[in-house]
Order: structure tokens, then C-alpha cells, then sequence
């Protein structure tokens, strides 16, 4: 990627795909099962995403790889033709499945939909992420809860190091690019030992993973702070699952990217909008008569066409056009809060703007 300003460790930059180029740092938008729920191609783009990720634990599951494949790619059988990543289905493995079982192979497990059993090996999951076709495919790896013992972060992290080694090995698509992640837990040394390992392979990108699973934000943020400054300059770096906004205000000045996470896209389904002024769920009963917009600075299609009270009728009686309004709103709310941090870095100004930013969101009303 191209690194177009520095300002203290946040950057921002260009990072070119064949499905376009992004500008960062971004939130990507997850789209789970092939769709971010509730909108079209088009209204992601008309809500400033850049990227979107799907997932290979769903996909290769429902539909299947062959079937998406027959459409061509996820690009085509989706309708989004602009820049996508798939995770690899590790961390789905581990967060879902009841049963699973690890193995220097790879990971069995239990579908979340009928119970079959299935097993992913680094090699399959780096066939059928080729077969979706995203643009960033991810490596297979193992992501163990923040308090496993160190003795287990230690085997983990040298198992993702290893499987990493095999994806790399089985990657043959020149126009997909395979980025390695880094695990180790919140042990700095860890952290350290993974990364050099995972970065002597070589990948032309770099995730962190196995934060944001448990462990205290000032804990998430050390550790993320010892990995960045290892990391190499010139790649792109990418937070493994952070979507909250003065999450992502602080990651990015840690030196991160790219960002995804579900929390945008769910709160709104659970009636909850991000505004500069904090969370609101407009099951409060304080919305039922306010006639006015549901955040009056920002310029999307909710925001203008809609006022709080019909959203928090719409909310209570569980109507579609209510979760898909509001979820438009947070994916245009999150993408712009990134845009607004590309200007800010890019004017050498981003700690004071981010701590202003982060102190009128904390003021709760
Ligand atoms: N690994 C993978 N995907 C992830 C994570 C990880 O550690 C996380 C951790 N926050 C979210 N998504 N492959
Ligand atoms: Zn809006």
C-alpha cells in the first residue's frame, strides 16, 4: 500500500485491489453470509464503503464454494463489484462451534446449521477462498480467548505460524492477495515471536487477531500498540474485529488500516444508531414524539428523509424499513468517521481531533 501522510503512528494511505482502490483507514462492513444485512450494492456505496468482507465459515457451509463459484465469484454472485476480504473461517470455528476439534491437519468442527461435521485445513480454506475470489484472502489461524494459559498461546501461535506456512504454499491466485495474522494473546513477547514469524514467511499484508475477544480495552490497546510498531511499514495492517467508534478512533492512532466488525450493522438491527453524541436506542420512549432528524450532521438517506419519531415507530413494531434505515445510518456514520480521520491525519491534526471527538461521544445526554 501507499502510506500518503503520517501524523504520530496513524496513517493514512491507498491501497490499491483489483476491484478498485481504498482509502485508509476504513471500515469494511460485514457481510456474513454474501450480503451486509438489509442493503444492496448500491447502498453501500451511496454509505461511503470502501470494502466489505464475507465470510468463508458461512459461505462454504450456504451456499457452498462450487455454487458461488459457478456464478463466478462472490463479486458476481453477489452483485458488490467493489473491493471484498473473506476471513477464513478460524475465528467462526472457534466462536461458534460447540465441538471442535484442533489437530496440526486443521480444525474440526460442527455446522452451526445441521451439525455435519466438516474439518478445515489450511489448504481448504485457502481453495475456497480462491473459489469466492475476494481480493484479500486470509490465512488460516487459531484465535484462543485472551485468558488461555501462556504454555497454550505459545503451541497456538507457533500452529498459526505453521498453517500460515501451508496457505501461503496452497495460494495460487496472483490476483487475490493472502494476508497472514498475528496471535500471541496479550503477552508482548508473544506477540513479538508470531509476528516474526508470520512476517518472515511474507505476506503482502498483515492482520492482527486475537484481541477484542475478552480482555480489557487499556489491555487490547498495549498489546495492539507493542504489535503495530513491529509491523513493516510499507504493508497494510488490518484489526481483526473492532467496529465501536472510539475503538476505531483509538486503533487508528496506533498505526491500523483497516478495521471490520458486526457492531455497526447490529445495533441498528437491535434499534440503536451511532451519532456524535453517543448510542442511541430509539426503543427509548423519549423518541416517540421528536420530529426531528435522527442525527442532524449527518447526510445520509435516513438522516434526511426520515424523522427519529417515525424510526422509533418503525423500531418498535419490528418493521424491516426500520433495521434497514438504521443500519444504512451506521454504515454511513462509521465510513464517514473514517474519512473524517484520513482529512485529520492528513492535516497533521488527528490526536486533537480524535480526543475531542471521543470526549463529546463519552458526554453522554
Ligand atoms: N482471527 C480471524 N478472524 C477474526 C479474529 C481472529 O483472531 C478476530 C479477533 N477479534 C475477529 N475476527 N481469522
Ligand atoms: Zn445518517
Amino acid at each position: 500500500m501507499e502510506v500518503l501522510a503520517r501524523d504520530g503512528e496513524a496513517r493514512a494511505g491507498l491501497l490499491d485491489t483489483p476491484h478498485g482502490r481504498v482509502q485508509t483507514p476504513t471500515f469494511m462492513p460485514v457481510g456474513t453470509k454474501g450480503t451486509v444485512k438489509g442493503l444492496t450494492p448500491a447502498d453501500l456505496r451511496g454509505a461511503g464503503a470502501g470494502i466489505i468482507l464475507g465470510n468463508t465459515y458461512h459461505l462454504y457451509l450456504r451456499p457452498g464454494a462450487d455454487l458461488v463459484r459457478e456464478a463466478g465469484d462472490l463479486h458476481a454472485f453477489s452483485g458488490w463489484d467493489g473491493p471484498m476480504l473473506t476471513d477464513s473461517g478460524g475465528f467462526q470455528v472457534f466462536s461458534l462451534a460447540k465441538t471442535r476439534k484442533i489437530s496440526e491437519r486443521g480444525v474440526r468442527f460442527a455446522s452451526v446449521y445441521d451439525g455435519s461435521t466438516h474439518e478445515f485445513t489450511p489448504e481448504l480454506t485457502t481453495r475456497v477462498q480462491e473459489d469466492l475470489g475476494a481480493d484479500i484472502a486470509m490465512v488460516l489461524d487459531e484465535c484462543p480467548p485472551a485468558n488461555a494459559a501462556r504454555g497454550y498461546h505459545e503451541d497456538s501461535l507457533r500452529r498459526t505460524a505453521r498453517w500460515a506456512r501451508r496457505c501461503k504454499d496452497a495460494h495460487s491466485r496472483e490476483d487475490q492477495a493472502l494476508f497472514g495474522i498475528v496471535q500471541g494473546g496479550l503477552h508482548e513477547d508473544l506477540r513479538r515471536e508470531s509476528l516474526e514469524r508470520t512476517v518472515e514467511i511474507g505476506f503482502p499484508g498483515y492482520a492482527v487477531g486475537g484481541l477484542s475477544v475478552g480482555e480489557s480495552r487499556e489491555e487490547m490497546l498495549q498489546t495492539l500498540a507493542a504489535t503495530a510498531l513491529m509491523l513493516p511499514w510499507e504493508s497494510p495492517r488490518y484489526f481483526m474485529g473492532i467496529g465501536d467508534p472510539v475503538g476505531i478512533l483509538q486503533v487508528i492512532s496506533l498505526g491500523v488500516d483497516m478495521f471490520d466488525c458486526v457492531l455497526p450493522t447490529r445495533l441498528a438491527r437491535h434499534g440503536a444508531a451511532l451519532t456524535p453524541d453517543g448510542r442511541l436506542n430509539l426503543k427509548n420512549s423519549r423518541f416517540r414524539r421528536d420530529f426531528g432528524p435522527l442525527d442532524p450532521e449527518c447526510s445520509c438517506e435516513t438522516c434526511t428523509g426520515y424523522s427519529r419519531a417515525y424510526l422509533a415507530h418503525l423500531v418498535r413494531e419490528d418493521e424491516l424499513l426500520g433495521h434497514r434505515l438504521l443500519t444504512l445510518h451506521n454504515v454511513h456514520f462509521t465510513a464517514n468517521l473514517c474519512r473524517q480521520a484520513r482529512r485529520e491525519i492528513s492535516s497533521g491534526t488527528y490526536a486533537a481531533w480524535a480526543r475531542a471527538w471521543i470526549s463529546r461521544y463519552e458526554t453522554a445526554r
